[in-house]
């Protein structure tokens, strides 16, 4: 069995989950914050057989999209603690995954 841990990108998260619960996969999601951008993403659990693993990545591939994000950063400039902000363009998902090995899967 392997888990699927899928950070994906807030907006592409419902028709995901909708997607691979129709497939019969169980999800769960969790709101998580990404550490460069401090913006919300989703993560998703899914844990599944190891055969069913290339149907859940092309759910995925199908579902997240590239975005390009225009985001500020703030500089702090001494003297003063004077804040400038800089705009900074990045290029954010479709997803980031990590596939997992499942020691043991038990349900009570
Ligand atoms: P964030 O950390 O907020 O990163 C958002 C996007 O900012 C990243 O998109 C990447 O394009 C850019 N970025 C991140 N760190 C950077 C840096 N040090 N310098 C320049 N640009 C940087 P993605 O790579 O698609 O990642 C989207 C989200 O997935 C990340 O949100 C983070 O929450 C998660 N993630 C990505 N790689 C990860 C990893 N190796 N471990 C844990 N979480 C990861």
């Amino acid at each position: 069995m392997k888990l699927v841990v899928a950070i994906v990108q807030d907006q592409d998260a419902g028709s995901l989950i909708s997607d691979l619960t129709d497939s019969e996969f169980r999800v769960t999601k969790l709101a998580s914050t990404g550490g460069f951008l401090k913006a919300g993403n989703t993560t998703l659990l899914i844990g599944v057989d190891d055969e069913q693993v290339p149907d859940v990545v092309r759910i995925i591939e199908e579902n997240c999209k590239t975005r390009e994000i225009t985001t500020s950063l703030l500089t702090v400039t001494m003297p003063g603690d004077t804040y400038i902000p800089y705009p900074l363009e990045v290029k954010v998902g479709g997803a980031t995954l990590f596939i997992l090995d499942v020691e043991k899967h038990i349900k009570i």
